[in-house]
C-alpha cells in the first residue's frame, strides 16, 4: 500500500467509470424486448443469461419455508435482531404531516403519502447480501409502502439463495421474483402478465442493471447508482495498526474497484499499517480482489494536522469515514460530507454494515456532499394542501391578481377575482 504526502484533497477523488456504450445498446434493447413480449422475455433472458430454465417466475411459500428450514437458526435469529434495530432506528425517521394553520379556518399541509409499489434488486453471485435485503426492504415497509416486490437472478438450477429468501421473509417481503439483469429491471418499471410495474427501484446491481436503472428512470423513481464502496479513516498516533488495516481491508475486499484510504498524523501508524496490510492481505480469503483494490485505489497519507486531514475528508466525500483518534468526537463534529461517519475504535465500519440499525446503502463517488444514505424518506412522497377560507382570500386576492399580472398572466389574475362576488347572493336570487 503506497504511503504518500496529504498535499492536495483533489488528489484523493477517483475519476468515475464511463458507462459502456455497447452496454447501452444492448440494454435498450432489452428493455424494449420485455415491453413487447413480457413474461415470454423474462423466461427467454433467463434461460440465456442465468442458465435457468424456468417454469414459474415467482418463487413460492413452500421455497421460502425450505430455506428457513436449511438455514442455521443462530443465523435466523442475528438477522431478526439485525432488522429490529434498523426497524427501530428507521422508524425514528417516519415524519409526520405539518400542519400550518394560517388563521382560524385557513391552512396549508405538507402531507406525507408513502409510495405504492416499489422494487429491490438482489444482485446474485456473491453478491447476494442478505444484509442489503434488509437495508433495503426495511426502509419501504416502515415508510408504508404496501407493495414490496424483490427480483433477483436465480442459479442455473433455478433457486435464489437461501439466505436472500430468509431476510426478506424476516423484512416482511413475501412477493419475490426469479428474475435478474436489465431484464429485471424493464419488468419491474413496464410489468409484464406476472410482475405488475412499481413506482421506485432501488438496490445494487452490476453496470447493465445500473443502465437500466438510469433508462427507465422518469418512469419509475430510482435511488441512487451506487459505485465501488470507499472508506477513509482518520486516525492518529492513539490508533492501532492491526485495526486500522483490517478496516482498509474489510472495504477493499468488496470490489477490485473499491477504495481504501488512511490519512494520518502519525508516520509511525502509516509505516505500521503498512505492514500490517501486507501481513493480513496474505491472509485474507479474498486476497486477489482486496490486493487490487489497495494496490489500485488505496493509499495511507500523512496529513501535517488533524486540521488538514478534515478539509480533505471533506473535499473527498468519502462513503464511509472512520475516525480512530483521541478525540474522535470533536473530529466528527467538522465533518460535513461523508456518507457514514463511524467514531472509536469500537465502532468499525461492519457493525453498520450489519447490525446497528443504520443503513448501508449510503452515497459513493463523493455525491455524499449532496446526498444521503437510503432512508425511509426514500420511500414517501410530500404533497402540499391548500385550504383559503373566504376571509383569507377576501384579503389576499388584489396582491395574487397584481402578482399574475407583472407576469402578464391574465387568466391567472382572473382565476382568483372570479370570486369577488358572493356566490350566496348567487344562491339567494
Ligand atoms: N459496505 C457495503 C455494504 C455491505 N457490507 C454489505 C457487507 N455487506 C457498502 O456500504
Ligand atoms: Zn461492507
Amino acid at each position: 500500500m503506497k504511503i504518500a504526502k496529504l498535499s492536495n484533497a483533489m488528489s484523493l477523488q477517483r475519476s468515475v467509470e464511463q458507462a459502456n456504450v455497447n452496454h447501452v445498446k444492448t440494454v435498450r434493447e432489452v428493455i424494449d424486448h420485455v415491453r413487447q413480449n413480457g413474461d415470454k422475455a423474462l423466461f427467454d433472458y433467463t434461460e440465456k443469461w442465468d442458465g435457468a430454465k424456468l417454469t414459474n417466475l415467482q418463487v413460492t411459500k413452500e421455497e421460502v419455508e425450505a430455506a428457513f428450514a436449511d438455514f442455521d437458526p443462530q443465523l435466523v435469529q442475528d438477522l431478526e435482531e439485525a432488522a429490529a434495530n434498523i426497524r427501530a432506528f428507521h422508524t425514528q425517521q417516519v415524519r409526520p404531516n405539518i400542519d400550518f394553520q394560517l388563521d382560524e379556518s385557513s391552512y396549508i399541509k405538507y402531507k406525507i403519502t408513502p409510495l405504492d409499489a416499489v422494487g429491490l434488486y438482489v444482485p446474485g453471485g456473491t453478491a447476494a447480501y442478505p444484509s442489503s435485503v434488509l437495508m433495503n426492504a426495511i426502509p419501504a415497509v416502515v415508510a408504508g409502502v404496501k407493495r414490496v416486490v424483490i427480483v433477483s437472478p436465480p442459479s442455473k438450477e433455478g433457486k435464489l439463495p437461501a439466505s436472500v429468501l430468509v431476510a426478506a421473509r424476516i423484512a416482511g417481503i413475501t412477493e419475490i421474483y426469479k428474475v435478474g439483469g436489465a431484464q429485471a429491471i424493464a419488468a419491474l418499471a413496464y410489468g409484464t402478465e406476472t410482475i405488475k410495474s412499481v413506482d421506485k427501484i432501488t438496490g445494487p446491481g452490476n453496470s447493465y442493471v445500473a443502465l437500466a436503472k438510469r433508462e427507465v428512470f422518469g418512469r419509475v423513481a430510482i435511488d441512487m447508482i451506487a459505485g465501488p464502496s470507499e472508506i477513509a479513516i482518520i486516525a492518529d498516533d492513539t490508533a492501532f495498526a492491526d485495526e486500522v488495516a483490517s478496516d482498509l481491508l474489510a472495504q477493499a475486499e468488496h470490489d477490485r474497484f473499491a477504495s481504501s484510504v488512511l490519512i494520518t498524523t502519525s508516520e509511525k501508524l502509516a509505516r505500521e499499517v503498512q505492514l500490517e496490510v501486507e501481513r493480513q492481505l496474505k491472509q485474507l480469503p479474498r486476497e486477489d480482489i482486496a490486493r487490487a483494490s489497495i494496490e489500485n485505489f488505496g493509499c495511507i497519507y500523512i496529513a501535517e494536522s488533524l486540521a488538514k486531514a478534515v478539509d480533505a475528508v471533506n473535499e473527498l466525500a468519502p462513503e464511509h469515514l472512520e475516525i480512530i483518534t483521541e478525540q474522535p468526537e470533536i473530529i466528527s463534529e467538522q465533518i460535513r460530507h461523508a456518507g457514514a461517519i463511524f467514531i472509536g475504535r469500537f465502532s468499525s465500519e461492519p457493525v453498520g454494515d450489519y447490525f446497528v440499525g443504520t443503513n448501508h446503502v449510503l452515497p459513493t463517488n463523493s455525491t455524499a456532499r449532496f446526498s444521503s444514505g437510503l432512508s425511509v424518506d426514500d420511500f414517501i412522497k410530500k404533497t402540499s394542501v391548500v385550504y383559503y377560507s373566504e376571509e383569507m382570500w377576501q384579503k389576499h386576492y388584489p396582491k395574487i391578481a397584481r402578482l399574475a399580472r407583472l407576469e402578464q398572466l391574465e387568466g391567472h389574475a382572473r382565476s382568483v377575482e372570479s370570486r369577488s362576488w358572493s356566490k350566496e347572493e348567487f344562491h339567494d336570487c
